[in-house]
C-alpha cells in the first residue's frame, strides 16, 4: 500500500490517523499548491483530483479521508480511533460527522471561495467567504457549549477520529487566521490538548 498526501488539511486526517496509531506507510508527496493534484497522473487516482488517496496492494485506489482511516482502522485496529462496539462506533461517528460538518464545514467553505489556489475550481462568492468566516465563531459557541461538560475530548475520555476532524479545522484556521475565539474556555482547552499531540507536532506544519 502508498498514500499519496501532502501539506494539506484532508490528507493530514489521514497522516494524522496514521500517526496516533504507529502506523507506517510509504507516501509519495503531492504538492497541492502547486496544482499536482490536479494534473492527468493523479487524475488516474481520483478523478476529483484531490489528495489522500491510498493505493492498494492490487493497484487499485481509495479516496475519502474517512474512508482510508475506516479501511486502516480495519486492518489495524490498535490503538483504536474509532470505537470498539457498536454504540461506542456509532457516538464517534455522530461526532466526527459534527466536527466535518459544523466545524470544518464553514472553514473549508472559506478557504474555498478565498483562497486564490480555488480559483479556477469553483466560482468564488466573497460574500459568502464573508459570511462562513462569521459562522465559525458560532460554530466553536455550540462546541464550547457541548464541551463544558469536561470531558478530555470530542467523542468522551478519550482521543478518537472526531477529535483528527476537529483539528483539521484547526490547520485550516491557521492559513485563514481565524482562530477559535479566545474567551471560550472549554473550546480552548480541547484546543490546546490536541495541538499538544505528536500527530498535530508532526504533521500541521510541512514536513
Ligand atoms: N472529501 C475529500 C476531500 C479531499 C480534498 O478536498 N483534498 C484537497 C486537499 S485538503 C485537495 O487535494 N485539493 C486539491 C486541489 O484542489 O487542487 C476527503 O475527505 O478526502
Amino acid at each position: 500500500m502508498k498514500l499519496y498526501a501532502g501539506f494539506a488539511p484532508n490528507a493530514f486526517r489521514v497522516l494524522a490517523f496514521m500517526h496516533e496509531k504507529n502506523l507506517d506507510l510509504p507516501i509519495e508527496q503531492i504538492d497541492v499548491l502547486k496544482g499536482e493534484a490536479r494534473k492527468e497522473d493523479h487524475l488516474k487516482r481520483n478523478s476529483l483530483g484531490e489528495i489522500p488517496v491510498l493505493e492498494l496492494d492490487d493497484g487499485s485506489y481509495l479516496s475519502e479521508s474517512i474512508a482510508i482511516c475506516r479501511y486502516l482502522e480495519s486492518l489495524h485496529p490498535e490503538v483504536p480511533l474509532m470505537g470498539e462496539n457498536a454504540l461506542n462506533s456509532a457516538r464517534i461517528e455522530m461526532w466526527n460527522r459534527r466536527m466535518e460538518q459544523q466545524i470544518m464545514g464553514p472553514y473549508s467553505e472559506v478557504g474555498l471561495h478565498a483562497m486564490p489556489i480555488f480559483a479556477d475550481k469553483i466560482e468564488q462568492i466573497p460574500e459568502y467567504a464573508e459570511s462562513q468566516r462569521r459562522l465559525t465563531s458560532e460554530r466553536w459557541a455550540w462546541f464550547n457549549e457541548e464541551m463544558s461538560d469536561g470531558r478530555a475530548f470530542v467523542a468522551g475520555d478519550t482521543f478518537t477520529v472526531a477529535d483528527i476532524t476537529g483539528m483539521t479545522a484547526l490547520m485550516i484556521s491557521g492559513f485563514l487566521d481565524l482562530d477559535v475565539p479566545s474567551d471560550l474556555r472549554h473550546a480552548n482547552r480541547w484546543v490546546n490538548a490536541v495541538k499538544a499531540r505528536p500527530s498535530w507536532l508532526r504533521y500541521a506544519k510541512p514536513v
